[in-house]
């Protein structure tokens, strides 16, 4: 058994660290077949990861929900109160806590969550422009596989040591940079503008965060992941996730964002106060109305 301190020193070193067999097969289990009994054939809008706006399932050829759900945590208990306690309590796991605030060394806030039951894949970012911690990096991600994950799902991947771009230990700290700088003033103009003209905006997001990678001559890895398998990564850390090869897969996984609860929360860079409540094990943070 790999000790918290083991992978809390793999993370700082590499950026993410994966941690296999964490959550117990029938916590995945039951989290899947809450989605199934409550959420899949829900007709109505539900806040979305990749629009971050409420919007109805999206279905692939395959018959799966592509767009995967935003905030498990505020979706109405009433309706859904299945998925939200099976959900949090993988987010809210005591064995993925105990990792978290090993890593954080405080007691941890789960700040997001995200439910994938496939994707369109997901473009390669840092977290750390649209949501973080102070100081930079202080929030952690995990990526809890709910099912063996097949290559043609679509897998998650990292670039090791990419959480060192902004620190100088790498090359490319300039433009890396100025690829947050652009990050963090698109999303927060984003609100209301053009479409046409944030798509675009985020092309040269994309674009600039090849040229940083370039720079500094990293490569991805995207490891295969089992039910049960959590990976953990810096809020610094490039990653994104492969579109799927074929349509019958699917990739049931959640992924959950935690800082400690002592931390300033940093959303587009700005502070954004916590509206924790105690859920389970965790102080877990509440989507309230936009700030103005
Ligand atoms: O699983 C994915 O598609 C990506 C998730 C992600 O980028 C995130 O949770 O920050």
């Amino acid at each position: 058994v790999t000790s918290i301190e083991a992978i809390a020193a793999d993370l700082r070193g590499h950026g993410y660290a994966i941690v296999r067999g964490l959550m117990p097969r029938a916590a995945c289990d039951a989290v899947r077949a809450a989605f199934a009994a409550e959420v899949r054939e829900h007709a109505g809008p539900l806040l979305r990861q990749d629009s971050g706006r409420a919007e109805p399932h999206r279905f692939g050829p395959g018959g799966h929900v592509t767009n995967a759900l935003l905030g498990i945590q505020d979706l109405d208990a009433a309706r859904f109160g299945g998925f939200v306690a099976a959900g949090l309590a993988v987010a809210g796991h005591p064995a993925l806590v105990a990792l978290v605030r090993g890593i954080l060394e405080q007691p941890p806030a789960l700040v997001e969550t995200m439910y994938f039951e496939s994707s369109n894949g997901n473009g390669v970012h840092a977290d750390a422009p649209y949501m973080d911690a102070a100081p930079p990096g202080r929030m952690i991600g995990a990526w809890i596989a709910l099912e063996d994950i097949a290559a043609e799902a679509g897998r998650f991947f990292v670039y090791p040591r990419s959480h060192l771009l902004g620190t100088g230990a790498l090359a490319g700290a300039e433009a890396y940079h100025a690829y947050e700088a652009v990050v963090i003033a698109t999303s927060r103009a984003a609100r209301g503008r053009d479409p046409v003209r944030i798509a675009a905006e985020r092309v040269d997001a994309r674009r600039r965060i090849a040229r940083v990678i370039a720079a500094a001559g990293l490569s991805p890895i995207a490891p295969a992941l089992a039910m049960g398998d959590v990976l953990v990564w810096d809020a610094r850390t490039l990653h994104g996730s492969a579109a799927p090869a074929r349509d019958d897969r699917t990739r049931h996984s959640i992924t959950a964002h935690y800082l400690g609860a002592g931390d300033t929360y940093l959303v587009h860079g700005a502070p954004r106060p916590l509206r924790l409540r105690a859920m389970a094990e965790l102080a877990i943070h509440l989507r309230g109305p936009a700030p103005a």
